[in-house]
């Protein structure tokens, strides 16, 4: 394994964003493919950070440290897979329901699932029900992400759930997550998953899309 490789791994789990994207250049300079360097250093770091994240040992600030690291790591990345042809795996929709303004989880689910290689279409917070439904259609989206923290929200969450369900969507999967909403919620309002943190977002974003 290239030593960078391993370096720059290092470098997204310990949120160093200069030597993240030092490493980067060093390893496109070598000739290395832009995806092996998002598969075999940005992936893994931002996948470790995650579990890190989900057993307690790590904390909210930082995940968004890693997450800043490897965004600015993809800005130099994203132009080149662009012109060789790479497209994500999958495609995501994500926003809060309408009547609600928090945004931080949703932020953190967002950057995950772009570390695991997912484009996502942020649609941001108070999002009206329809705004999922477009956005699904215009980025021909396979999962729409929906996030509440207010137990008030709820409603708007389980409307969403059902506008999008009647939409002649068929190949969309819904998640939900946030903290007041939970698998039984999720059962009840017939979304397809719910995890109840943004690591295991991506997990249940995976295991859902194969289903
Ligand atoms: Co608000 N707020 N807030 N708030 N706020 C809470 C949620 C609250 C619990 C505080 C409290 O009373 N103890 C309470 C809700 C009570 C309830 O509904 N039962 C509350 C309230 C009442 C309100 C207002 C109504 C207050 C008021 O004005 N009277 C008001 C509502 C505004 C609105 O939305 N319309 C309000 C406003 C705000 C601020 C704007 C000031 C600010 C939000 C800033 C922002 O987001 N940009 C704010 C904040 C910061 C909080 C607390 C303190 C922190 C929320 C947060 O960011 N947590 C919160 C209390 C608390 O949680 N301690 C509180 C960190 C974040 C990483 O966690 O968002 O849970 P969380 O996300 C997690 C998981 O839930 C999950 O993954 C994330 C990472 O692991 N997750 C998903 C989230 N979305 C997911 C989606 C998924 C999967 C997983 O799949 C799609």
């Amino acid at each position: 394994m290239n030593q960078n490789l391993t370096l720059l791994q290092s470098a997204i789990e310990a949120g160093k964003r200069k030597d993240a994207v030092a490493l980067t250049r060093s390893l496109l300079d070598e000739g290395m493919a832009p995806l092996d360097v998002v598969e075999q250093a940005l992936v893994p770091g931002m996948s470790v950070i995650g579990e890190k994240f989900k057993r307690n040992e790590v904390f909210v600030p930082e995940m968004l440290i890693a997450a800043r690291a490897m965004k600015e790591c993809m800005v130099l990345l994203e132009p080149l897979l662009v012109a060789a042809g790479v497209k994500p795996k999958h495609t995501a929709v994500i926003g809060t329901v309408q009547g609600d303004l928090h945004d931080i989880g949703k932020n953190l689910v967002a950057m995950m699932l772009k570390g695991a290689n997912f484009a996502v279409h942020d649609l941001g917070t108070n999002v009206p029900t329809e705004k999922f439904v477009e956005a699904a259609r215009e980025h021909g989206a396979e999962l729409v992400c929906l996030s509440a923290l207010l137990t008030t929200t709820m409603p708007a969450m389980r409307e969403a759930v059902g506008v999008i369900r009647a939409a002649a969507l068929p190949k969309v999967k819904i998640l939900v997550g946030g903290a007041p909403i939970t698998q039984e919620f999720c059962n009840e309002i017939g979304a397809d998953g719910y995890s109840p943190d943004a690591a295991s977002a991506v997990d249940k974003a995976k295991e859902v899309l194969s289903a």
